[in-house]
C-alpha cells in the first residue's frame, strides 16, 4: 500500500460521526472512440477552487493506493475487507486484503458491449453473498444491431461469475447516456439508473423505461407498491442519472449529467417527473420537479455517491475532476478532495471512503499507475 503525498491532494474532512450502522450501499462515462460528443464528459476539466470549509471535524486526509492499473472502474463493492470493481470492459477486478488484484471473467448469454460510455456498469452484491455469492451487474448489449442494456444476477464459481437470472432487459442503450447504477436500497428492492439513451423524449414517456430511476424485486418484478402500476418506472425525466443513495433516514438522492452544464443533485420521491428534457436548471413547469441544486454553467459530470448520515450526500465528478458533498440541510455544495482526475464512485465503508479513479476511459490524462482505486481517511490517524 503506498501512502500517497499528502501534498498532493486537496484535504478535508469528514467521516468522524462514523459511519451509521447503515448497510454499505455500494455505489458509478467515456471513451476514447465515442463518436458522439457528451459534453458533460468530454471537455477539458476545470478546475473549481476547493472552497474553504470551515465545518466542525474537518481534518487532513490520508490517501492510500489500494489497487493501480483497473481498466476503467465503475462501480465499487466491498465484502470483509476485500473490494469487488466493475470494470467498463466486462471484467471485475476482485482486490484481497493484501491488495493483490485477481480479474475475474464473466460468463454472460449476451455479451457485454463495450462501446461508448457503455458496458459493464453497475454491480451490487447480494445482501446474502457470504452465502450466495450472487451479485447483480447492469451491463450494456447488442440487440438487433442496436445497443441496450440488461439486468442479470450472476454467481461467483472458481473465479467466474456465471450469469443466473436476468432481472430486466430492453433498457434503453446506446453509446450514451446508459445511467447504469445499481443499488438495494433500504426496502431491499433493487434500483437501476437508466439513461435517455441519447433520446431526450424517452424520459417523459411513461411506456419507455429511459431516463427513468427503476426499482424491482431481487427477482426482477415489479413491486405491488411501485408508483405506477405495472411499471419499473419509481421516478422519470431524467437525462442521465448515475448515482443514487439512501440518507440514514431512508431518503432516495441522485445525481444527473446535465447538458452541457446544469448538472443535478435530486431528491427523489416515487412517481414524480424531473423535467428532462422540457425544463433544465432554474426552469420550471407544473408537474416537474427542479433539482435541489444544479451546478449551473459549470459541470460536474456526477457519478457515483455515497451517503455519510442524515445530510452528507458526496458526489464523484467526471469532467470535474473531484469529489465533492453537498449538505442536504444547508443545500451547499463544496469540493473536499480533488488532484487525481476524473471519479466515478465513491464508497463509504466503516471509518473510511474509497473512490476509483477513470482517467482511462478515454476522456482523461492516465499516468502509468492508473485507473486506482484510493482509499481516504484521516491523516492524523494514519500516519505511519
Ligand atoms: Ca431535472
Amino acid at each position: 500500500m503506498t501512502l500517497k503525498k499528502a501534498a498532493s491532494v486537496i484535504l478535508f474532512l469528514f467521516i468522524s460521526t462514523g459511519c451509521s450502522s447503515q448497510q454499505e450501499l455500494p455505489e458509478q462515462e467515456t471513451n476514447p472512440d465515442a463518436e458522439e460528443s457528451t459534453p458533460e464528459e468530454n471537455q477539458a476539466p476545470e478546475n473549481p477552487q476547493a472552497s474553504s470549509n470551515n465545518r466542525r471535524d474537518d481534518a487532513a486526509l490520508s490517501v492510500q493506493t489500494i489497487a493501480s492499473n483497473l481498466d476503467v472502474p465503475w462501480s465499487i463493492q466491498t465484502y470483509e475487507g476485500e473490494f469487488y470493481v466493475t470494470e467498463r470492459n466486462g471484467t471485475i477486478a476482485h482486490i484481497d486484503e493484501n491488495d493483490s488484484i485477481e480479474r475475474q471473467q464473466l460468463s454472460l448469454n449476451e455479451d457485454v458491449a463495450a462501446q461508448g460510455e457503455g458496458g459493464l456498469l453497475g454491480f451490487q452484491l447480494a445482501p446474502d453473498f457470504g452465502d450466495s455469492q450472487r451479485a447483480y451487474i447492469y451491463h450494456t448489449y447488442e440487440q438487433n444491431h442496436s445497443l441496450a442494456n440488461r439486468i442479470v444476477s450472476i454467481t461467483l464459481e472458481n473465479g467466474t461469475w456465471h450469469e443466473e437470472e436476468i432481472l430486466l432487459e430492453d433498457i434503453p442503450g446506446a453509446r450514451i447516456h446508459n445511467g447504469g447504477r445499481l443499488k438495494i436500497g433500504p426496502d431491499d428492492r433493487l434500483y437501476a439508473t437508466a439513461g435517455d439513451a441519447g433520446t431526450e423524449n424517452q424520459a417523459q414517456q411513461l411506456e419507455n423505461l429511459g431516463g427513468s430511476i427503476l426499482r424491482m424485486t431481487l427477482d426482477g418484478d415489479i413491486p405491488e407498491d411501485n408508483p405506477i402500476a405495472d411499471s419499473y418506472i419509481y421516478s422519470y425525466g431524467h437525462r442521465n442519472p448515475q448515482g443514487i443513495s439512501w440518507n440514514e433516514e431512508g431518503v432516495l438522492f441522485s445525481s444527473e449529467h446535465g447538458s452541457s452544464a446544469h448538472d443535478e443533485i435530486n431528491q427523489i420521491k416515487p412517481g414524480k417527473n424531473y423535467g428532462w428534457p422540457d425544463i433544465t436548471g432554474d426552469e420550471s413547469q407544473d408537474g416537474m420537479r427542479p433539482p435541489l441544486s444544479h451546478s449551473g454553467n459549470d459541470t460536474w459530470a456526477p457519478s457515483g455517491t455515497a451517503f455519510d448520515g442524515t445530510n452528507d450526500f458526496y458526489v464523484t465528478g467526471l469532467r470535474g475532476t473531484q469529489l465533492m458533498r453537498f449538505h442536504v440541510e444547508e443545500e451547499t455544495m463544496e469540493v473536499v478532495y480533488s488532484g487525481e482526475g476524473r471519479l466515478r464512485d465513491v464508497l463509504i465503508a466503516g471509518d473510511s471512503m474509497y473512490v476509483v479513479t477513470n482517467n482511462r476511459d478515454g476522456r482523461g490524462n492516465p499516468d502509468e499507475e492508473d485507473d486506482q482505486l484510493l482509499k481516504l481517511e484521516h491523516f492524523e490517524e494514519h500516519v505511519e
